[in-house]
């Protein structure tokens, strides 16, 4: 199985699906990828549709869309663990993770991933109502299963997949949304499969400059 993924300090799709594969350690080659350059799209002519990442091969099967391979990676190789087994928790999980997925734009385009950054940005209107939103579900689904394990539904799931790369651009920008969202983005950075992806996007040196959002924090 064959994962390509974009540059680890500003990749957040990619970081969503390699998270999962990672946490399960699951047999995978990495393929990365430098965003912007013309050999990320000469890798990806002819193998994806899209022609972004990330991009998921195993055997004869190509999966595009972030979303879609966690969901592949689950039937296949995790026997449906990684989403909450009750099918209301499930139905609840899924509809957050589409909601991270197709939403948010303001909120992702202002404040980029950038995790070798400290950065401040003024944020829009609509970026601040995202940003209120996300508080909103990180505070309720903590209130409710934070005893049970620390994980937005308890235990890890791709919601927290979906979620992590927000907790790591509010780490960029200082973002500050109370004591108990404030452990949960620490459990996020925390974990080893994302101390892992931290550590690579550190050794990286390429600039894009479209996600370079804000001025340095003094
Ligand atoms: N909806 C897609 C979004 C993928 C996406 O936009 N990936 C970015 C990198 S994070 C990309 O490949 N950008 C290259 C480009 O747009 O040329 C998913 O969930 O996988």
């Amino acid at each position: 199985m064959k994962l390509y993924i974009g540059n680890k300090n500003y990749s957040t799709w990619s970081l969503r699906a390699w998270l999962l594969i990672e946490r399960y350690k699951l047999n995978f080659e990495e393929v990365p990828l430098k965003l912007e350059t013309e050999a990320f799209y000469q890798a990806l002519s002819g193998l994806s549709p899209t022609h972004k990442v990330p991009l998921l091969v195993d055997g004869d099967l190509v999966v595009w869309e972030s979303l879609a391979i966690c969901e592949y990676i689950n039937d296949v190789y995790l026997s449906g663990e990684a989403w909450p087994s009750c099918p209301k928790l499930r139905a609840r999980a899924r509809a957050l993770s589409a909601e991270m997925h197709s939403g948010f734009l303001a909120l992702r385009a202002e404040m980029p991933m950038n995790i070798r950054a400290k950065r401040c940005v003024q944020l829009s209107a609509a970026a601040q109502k995202d940003l209120a939103r996300i508080g909103q579900i990180w505070d309720e689904q903590l209130g409710e299963f934070a005893a049970q394990g620390g994980w937005l539904f308890g235990s890890w799931s791709i919601v927290d997949a979906m979620f992590a790369p927000v907790a790591i651009r509010f780490m960029t920008y200082g973002v500050e949304l109370g004591p108990r969202v404030k452990a949960y983005m620490d459990k996020v950075a925390a974990c080893p499969a994302m101390q892992k992806w931290y550590a690579d996007a550190l050794l990286e040196k390429d600039i894009v400059p479209s996600d370079e959002a804000g001025v340095p924090c003094q």
